[in-house]
């Protein structure tokens, strides 16, 4: 097991692609893309300049705890590559850090932002990305909803879609859609993409974890033959398809005003033993 212990810079995003800050993107209004920003990361040290890089992203509506989750997947992979393992992680006590992140009705990331730092684990170079919410009724378009999950896709090698409790319809659609652009494109594909369908606050029945008839069964059972088609495009266009639920992260987070002084312990326990699963997840996606 290899173990990195360079001094490294503090772990926090940096911004890689800006959206125009006007009402629509229209023609001339194409977003700004960060380029130094990823030629930072990848000449950051001698250690990982040679190695393997697997980008993870997540997406999905805004408000529903994405940063939250990339500021603990971070915590995760900087114990991974300092320990060797992840034992005892949830016990550690330590500080959740990374992007903004907090509680409030507007909109908190805006634009996509990547990790100024990798994490070593198994000789691979794993990068989190954090995208702008979509449906924001104050910020957002139709065009640049699905711009920002179709460039999310593009960037990352596993694309994880954030949702709150189910697998919607409008989930699969907006995916397909995607896939769609991509066929226009075949030298962008999104073949070498998986994708995790994250449920947060999941209340089906008090099993966590892995749950992938969710979407399976909707190839077989679904009514429509419009969503049967548009799960089975989804099945045929990503590497591997997951589907994961989490329970409520404990109060301490959902009501806390802020996330500056929050550490592990004030997680609830059955989320940070049912998150460490997806995690392990996301790194073996990565061979
Ligand atoms: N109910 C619930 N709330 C959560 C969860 N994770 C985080 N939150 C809360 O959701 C609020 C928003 O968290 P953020 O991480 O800023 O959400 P976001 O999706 O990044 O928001 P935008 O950047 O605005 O798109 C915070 O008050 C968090 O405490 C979760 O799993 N369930
Ligand atoms: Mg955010």
């Amino acid at each position: 097991m290899f173990m990195y212990n360079i001094t490294q810079p503090k772990a926090e995003p940096s911004l890689l692609i800006r959206f125009p800050n006007n009402e629509d993107i229209g023609e001339g209004d194409i977003p700004i893309f960060y380029v130094e920003e990823v030629e930072a990361l990848i000449k950051a040290d001698d250690a990982i300049r040679e190695k393997k890089f697997f980008l993870v992203s997540i997406t999905g509506v805004y408000r529903s705890g994405k940063s939250f989750l990339l500021n603990l997947m971070q915590t995760y992979l900087d114990y991974y590559q300092k320990n060797g393992n992840d034992t005892n992680w949830e016990k550690s006590k330590k500080k959740i850090e990374g992007g903004k992140w907090r509680q409030s009705t507007e909109s908190v990331t805006h634009g996509i932002w990547i990790w100024n730092r990798g994490f070593l684990i198994n000789d691979i170079v794993i990068v989190l990305i954090d995208c702008q919410g979509t449906g924001d009724s104050l910020m957002s378009t139709p065009t640049l909803d699905n711009l920002i999950l179709y460039l999310g896709l593009q960037l990352a090698n596993v694309q994880i879609l954030n949702l709150k409790s189910v697998l919607q319809t409008n989930d699969l659609e907006r995916i397909d859609m995607c896939q769609h652009f991509s066929d226009l494109d075949p030298e962008n594909s999104l073949l070498n993409c998986s994708l995790l369908y994250l449920l947060r606050d999941y209340n089906g029945d008090k099993e966590y974890g892995r749950k992938d008839f969710l979407f399976t069964r909707i190839v077989d059972d679904a009514k429509s033959d419009v969503v049967k088609n548009f799960a089975s495009g989804i099945e045929k266009t990503f590497q591997e398809i997951a589907t994961f639920a989490l329970p409520v992260p404990g109060s301490k987070v959902t009501d806390g005003s802020d996330g500056e002084s929050l550490r592990l312990d004030n997680i609830a326990s059955a989320y940070c033993e049912d998150g460490k699963a997806d995690n392990p997840y996301v790194c073996r996606c990565s061979h």
